[in-house]
């Protein structure tokens, strides 16, 4: 059959359309182009109760509202209840997670069940450790720089000390411990070495060990050493982060130790509000306020970045802190969106 010249366009059309249809298949992308996979993260803490836990949740939430992914905040206090909820993330459909471990030491056991279930993983503020007690520089990491922050509460205390004029003969230094975690025992080595640095006598600086990492663990291990120590009149405390040392103050309260004769520095700066808020000063002086926003938010936007974009994080980011006590605490957390 002969077409008139007229249909040539609409042939030319009609094999055009059916080549199409041929390479469509074989190219197996016939059915419709499915819709962007949604982005599921998980935010796994080992104490939500506390309020710097709650606030690296709440800035992470901000991320996720601003960049439009869903969030998963799961309070994990203990090995068995990490790691199901890692199991149940998967099943889930999240495609990774933001975790600050209850123990440094399940690192390898958290990196296989991620890499078994194809999640990604971010550890933040308590680093991995490998079975021979190094830190696994191979996971993400975003913690505080913990010596250079313990190192400035000694320094603000011998400042505070000096200051006040504490008769050297009768003021020590309390120390409340945690050595078995690093990122623990780097701020109190990093704040006895700054004092001593400062001229205080190394053989007055004691450790009060806590078992637990709350305000009752440090009140027992303050107790221990206040009967070990009734010559010292004046103490100087420091501690991992704000709980030790209010625990610790605390404690010397209950032997009749008020303000004037204990200067107690913590870390965190925000688990001390209500302490700075009371009507009469207490013996917690200061504490070091870390950024509970860049562990938070920035954690939660990196992971983010890494599941839709395939950007990897940085693998160690370190945060700094700056110094607030009572005079200074309620302008610095509103500038930092805290209050
Ligand atoms: C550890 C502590 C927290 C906080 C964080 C940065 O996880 O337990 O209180 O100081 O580091």
């Amino acid at each position: 059959m002969k077409l008139p010249p007229r249909f040539f366009p609409a042939l030319v059309t009609l094999a055009l359309a059916l080549l199409a249809g041929c390479s469509r298949q074989s190219g197996g992308t016939a059915a419709p182009a499915a819709p962007p996979q949604a982005v599921k993260i998980g935010f796994l803490v080992k104490q939500p109760e506390e309020p710097w836990f709650q606030l690296e949740w709440k800035f992470a939430d901000q991320a996720a509202r601003e960049f439009g992914f869903e969030l998963v905040k799961i309070g994990a206090p203990d090995g068995e209840k990490l790691l199901s909820a890692i199991d149940n993330l998967a099943a889930g459909g999240a495609q990774g997670f933001v975790v600050c471990t209850p123990d440094t030491r399940l690192g390898p056991s958290i990196v296989a069940q991620a890499k078994l279930r194809g999640l990604k993983v971010m550890s933040v503020d308590d680093r991995f450790l490998n079975p021979d007690g190094k830190p696994m520089e191979n996971v993400h990491y975003l913690g505080i720089s913990a010596r250079k922050i313990g190192e400035s509460v000694g320094t603000a205390l011998a400042a505070e000390m000096k200051a006040r004029n504490f008769p050297a003969a009768d003021t020590a230094v309390c120390a409340v411990t945690f050595e078995e975690l690093d990122t623990a025992k780097d701020r109190t080595d990093g704040a006895i070495d700054a004092l001593v640095a400062a001229g205080f006598p190394r053989d007055k600086i004691f450790k009060a060990p806590q078992k637990t990492t709350d305000i009752p663990g440090s009140f027992d291990a303050t107790n221990v050493l206040l009967t070990q120590h009734p010559e010292v009149k004046h103490w100087l405390i420091c501690g991992m982060n704000d709980n030790a040392v209010l625990g610790a103050v605390r404690a010397t309260e209950g032997r009749g130790f008020n303000a004037d004769n204990v200067i107690g520095i913590g870390i965190n700066g925000t688990d001390c509000i209500a302490e700075f808020e009371k009507s009469r000063p207490t013996g917690f002086f200061a504490s070091s306020l870390l950024s509970a926003r860049q562990h938070g938010y920035e954690t939660a936007r990196m992971l983010y970045l890494w599941v839709k974009e395939g950007k990897e994080p940085a693998l160690d980011t370190r945060t700094v802190g700056v110094l607030i006590n009572r005079a200074n605490f309620a302008a610095t957390l509103k500038e930092q969106g805290i209050r």
